[in-house]
């Protein structure tokens, strides 16, 4: 509990600190407070996550790996996190910029987590990237649907899981059979992902976070619109 302190005096890099704890805490309330007081101080919303909210969640992630935090406290940590999230989600999906094209993003079959893939959702949007998002869970068959649908540049596909990174294979396989692999850009992230599995699966390239993921998905953009294919 941080009844007694008073966010507005502390110096950032302790109130830096405290979101960390108060995320661990699973406390959303005080998250939105701290990531406003932050923005009041001129940080940018990207290293209020950075330093922040995906600090804090990492810590999350290793205590829960280690056995002292269960299913229900990473509940609330993750409801704090998407609390946080969504003062900084205007920020991060303003865009000045013309359509630069249309991204289809889920999370893979078996996988419920959505916080990564979320926020590179937020981001692409905010490079000028339409971005349909399908959720979590999502079956090769919902991909291929909304890539056809919505005539999609790139596919961005994410997994929390060693057990279901392993069904990206699948969505790219069933690209190949519907003769649309050579259509989209595969873009792979996800904690336990790697450049070799994402070479292995034959998808165009792994991000290894969601600022790389604008990055690259712009990169890949600039070749299409040079005309020289793209999906090979
Ligand atoms: Co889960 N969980 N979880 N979990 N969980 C992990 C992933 C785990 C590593 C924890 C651990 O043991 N340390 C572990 C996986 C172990 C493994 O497979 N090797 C694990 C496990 C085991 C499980 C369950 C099986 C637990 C259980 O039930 N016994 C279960 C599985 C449920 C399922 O999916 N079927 C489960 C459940 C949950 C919660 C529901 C409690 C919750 C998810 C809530 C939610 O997402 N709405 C949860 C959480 C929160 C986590 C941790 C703690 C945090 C994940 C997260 O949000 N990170 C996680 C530990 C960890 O990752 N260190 C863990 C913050 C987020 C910003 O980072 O998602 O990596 P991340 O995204 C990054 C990059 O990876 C990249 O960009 C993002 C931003 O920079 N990126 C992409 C991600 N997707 C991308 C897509 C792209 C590009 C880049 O497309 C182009």
């Amino acid at each position: 509990m941080n009844d007694e302190i008073n966010i507005k005096e502390l110096p950032t890099e302790e109130l830096l600190e405290l979101m960390q704890e108060d995320l661990y805490d699973g406390l959303g309330d005080e998250i939105v407070a701290e990531t406003e007081e932050l923005l009041a101080r001129g940080l940018q919303p990207y290293e209020i996550l950075t330093r922040g909210l995906i600090a804090g969640m990492g810590v999350v992630g290793d205590d829960f790996r280690d056995g002292v935090l269960f299913v229900p406290e990473v509940l609330m940590a993750a409801k704090a996190m998407k609390a946080g999230m969504e003062v900084l989600r205007p920020l991060l999906t303003e865009t000045g910029v013309e359509k630069t094209g249309t991204v289809v993003l889920g999370t893979v079959k078996g996988d419920i987590h959505d916080i990564g893939k979320n926020l590179v959702g937020m981001m692409l949007e905010g490079a000028g990237f339409e971005v349909v998002d399908l959720g979590t869970n999502t079956s090769a068959e919902d991909f291929l649907a909304a890539i056809q649908e919505h005539d999609a540049d790139i596919l961005g596909m994410s997994a929390l899981l060693t057990t279901t990174m392993t069904y990206m294979r699948v969505v790219i396989e069933a690209l190949k059979e519907a003769n649309l692999r050579d259509k989209v850009v595969v873009l792979v992230g996800g904690a336990p992902l790697n450049e070799a599995f994402a070479e292995d699966i034959e998808a165009d390239a792994y991000c290894r976070d969601a600022a790389i993921a604008v990055e690259t998905a712009k990169k890949f953009m600039a070749i299409k619109r040079q005309g020289s294919g793209i999906g090979n």
